[in-house]
């Protein structure tokens, strides 16, 4: 990342009917404002270096895992005592604590599943929203030492761990909400002796002594990870933000403590960005869908995705925090370790592509994958062979030194590389030995300058998303919503068309020839789209539409020649207002 532009301020764009739930979403997740000042750099080494980070949900919730009273809860299970899901009342929520007895958790085996996968640092949660101390608490009896028949300290075992596999640990503290103490945010308004209460009460009884406990009890910390600060006064998070500079002035303070007084930018829960920011930068995201163990979640993102994910915040400029939902009894679902421990292995591989490495200078993914740079050395990953094994960069204005494809025996391993027309192409050999995410580094004369046009691969599918175009008549804006309760997805779509409305992307054809145009929107019923090009073929089709984002073929669309084009979309018929264009899709026919 780069530490000379530190400040940030990252603009939020809301989506119409979701719009007063985003913005109540994005005041939960607190103001997108974050500084990380040259002087404080030192506190950035973890991110820096890092880049991969095992995030840990774990707590009562997980012994109950969404299965309550023989009835299942489809969603986030940390929030399985909330009126949406189980709607659990608190003294029964608080009576489970007698039954958690996780007498399998083995810290140390957790620490090395994080350093197998690759990962630098963990941060686990200390005490979320439910309120319940996931540490031994002075200030709280609500905790796993004395509430529990377990018995001992987690978090003692895993600050040991952590040191002994040199991790970096990191507490998740949520300070706003506490559902179960007095005063909390979203908690119970009275005392048990039936006493109004207000914030300070919770703030002043437990929430800042839990955090000087934190920041104390458990040697140096290296994050203290604040979540959805939504109402708290700035008071408070600047004296919680003092306290941890003062117990542990070289940990990071996230993002979403609240009022930009965090470290760093943390992105909306599950957030992989499309696009490039500068500052720091941060993605968490579950190796599943929930954060906290669900019986049922057995939806595991494969190795690959999990590579793919984390290069593109790599090459984003951003970390990536991948989480894991530990269960009741303490073990690691068997599935969660299984994938993490394979995306390692790759990681080990080629530490080099992921480490200490930055954003790409295109800004965006590229049509076969992504890539990461080191000063003038850039890693290609390739997620989507091209299938004549013809990878091509556009616009790469650098002058290539060398292309060489890793791990690969020497004889195998050199690649030709040509440049024609703006155009960098390389050839890989037919068979490659890496299996799952093959690498080319190539080195260059210099620092890598790159033209930002969007290339059109015929070897590839290109997908160029809405986000990215230049809107004319229509709104580009982002939504987001839950796909079940909690997990949320992001689009920057482009919708509310009036009539000569536009989407455009200027492209750059490498090969002329009729290419296929998809388009993925959602809306409602039959829909007419156009796809121009600016001085040449228009094309048009009517397709149904879904309420989820679905691809539907338009036709085929001629580049007489190559080089570059202005591509635009337009909406002609149907509910102008609702069809939502997320992305574009071209395929070399012939
Ligand atoms: O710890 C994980 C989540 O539990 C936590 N952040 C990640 C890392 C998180 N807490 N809150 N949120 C995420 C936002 C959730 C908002 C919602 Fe709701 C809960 C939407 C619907 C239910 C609160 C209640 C906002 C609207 C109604």
């Amino acid at each position: 990342m780069n530490r000379t532009k530190i400040l940030l301020v990252v603009l939020m764009i809301f989506g119409m009917s979701d719009f007063a739930f985003s913005q109540n979403m994005d005041k939960m997740w607190g103001e997108q404002v974050a500084k990380l000042k040259a002087a404080d750099a030192k506190r950035g080494e973890l991110f820096e270096e890092g880049n991969y980070a095992m995030f840990i949900h774990w707590g009562l919730y997980s012994h109950i895992g969404n299965l309550y009273k023989g009835k299942s809860y489809y969603g986030i299970g940390e929030w399985i005592m909330h009126s949406r899901m189980a709607g659990i009342p608190i003294d029964e929520y608080k009576a489970i604590a007698k039954e958690f007895n996780p007498a399998k958790f083995d810290a140390d085996e957790i620490a090395k599943l994080a350093k197998d996968a690759g990962m630098k640092y963990i941060v686990i949660t200390a005490k979320h929203h439910d309120g319940f101390a996931m540490y031994h608490s002075k200030v709280s009896k609500f905790n796993i030492v004395d509430a529990t028949p377990f018995g001992r300290d987690p978090m003692k075992e895993l600050a040991k761990a952590c040191k002994k596999h040199g991790l970096g640990l990191g507490f998740y503290y949520s300070h706003n909400q506490d559902w179960t103490f007095p005063g909390g945010g979203n908690g119970p308004k009275k005392t048990a002796d039936g006493r109004d209460v207000g914030f300070k009460y919770y703030y002043e009884n437990k929430c800042r002594a839990q955090v000087e406990e934190i920041t104390t009890q458990y040697g140096p910390i290296a994050i203290v990870w604040f979540d959805t600060p939504g109402r708290i006064p700035e008071e408070y998070v600047k004296e919680l933000v003092g306290i941890v500079r003062k117990n542990q002035p070289k940990a990071l303070v996230s993002g979403r403590a609240g009022y930009g007084l965090g470290d760093y930018v943390t992105l909306g829960d599950m957030e992989v960005p499309p696009d490039n920011v500068e500052g720091i930068r941060e993605t968490v995201d579950t190796t599943n869908d929930s954060w906290a163990y669900a019986w049922y979640d057995n939806y595991w993102k494969t190795p690959k995705e999990i590579l793919h994910r984390l290069v593109s915040c790599v090459g984003r400029g951003g970390t990536y925090m991948l989480n894991i939902g530990p269960k009741g009894d303490g073990t690691v679902p068997e599935l969660a370790g299984r994938t993490l421990r394979k995306a390692g292995e790759w990681i080990k591989r080629y530490p080099q592509v992921v480490y200490g490495t930055d954003a790409s200078p295109w800004k965006h993914a590229l049509p076969w994958g992504d890539v990461t740079v080191k000063d003038s050395t850039l890693f290609l990953c390739i997620f989507d062979m091209p299938k004549n094994g013809e990878l091509y960069l556009p616009g790469l204005k650098t002058k290539v030194k060398s292309a060489r494809l890793l791990g690969e025996k020497k004889a195998n391993a050199e690649l030709k590389v040509q440049t024609k027309g703006g155009w960098t192409k390389i050839q890989l050999p037919p068979s490659i030995s890496e299996k799952i995410v093959p690498v080319v580094q190539l080195e260059l004369v210099g620092q890598p300058e790159v033209d930002p046009c969007w290339g059109i691969d015929p070897a590839v599918e290109t997908t160029i998303l809405a986000q990215f175009a230049e809107v004319t008549g229509a709104k580009q804006e982002t939504k987001k919503w839950m796909e079940k309760f909690g997990e949320w997805k992001h689009v920057v779509r482009v919708w509310k068309w009036e009539a000569g409305g536009k989407a455009l992307w200027e492209v750059d054809v490498l090969k002329p020839g009729y290419y296929n145009v998809d388009l993925t929107y959602n809306g409602k019923d039959r829909i007419v789209w156009g796809v121009d090009i600016e001085g040449g073929q228009h094309i048009q089709n009517q397709q149904n539409s879904s309420h989820n984002y679905q691809k539907f073929p338009i036709g085929w669309i001629n580049f007489p020649k190559a080089g570059k084009y202005k591509v635009s979309v337009s909406c002609l018929e149907g509910d102008l207002a609702q069809a939502s264009l997320k992305a574009i899709h071209f395929t070399f026919v012939d």
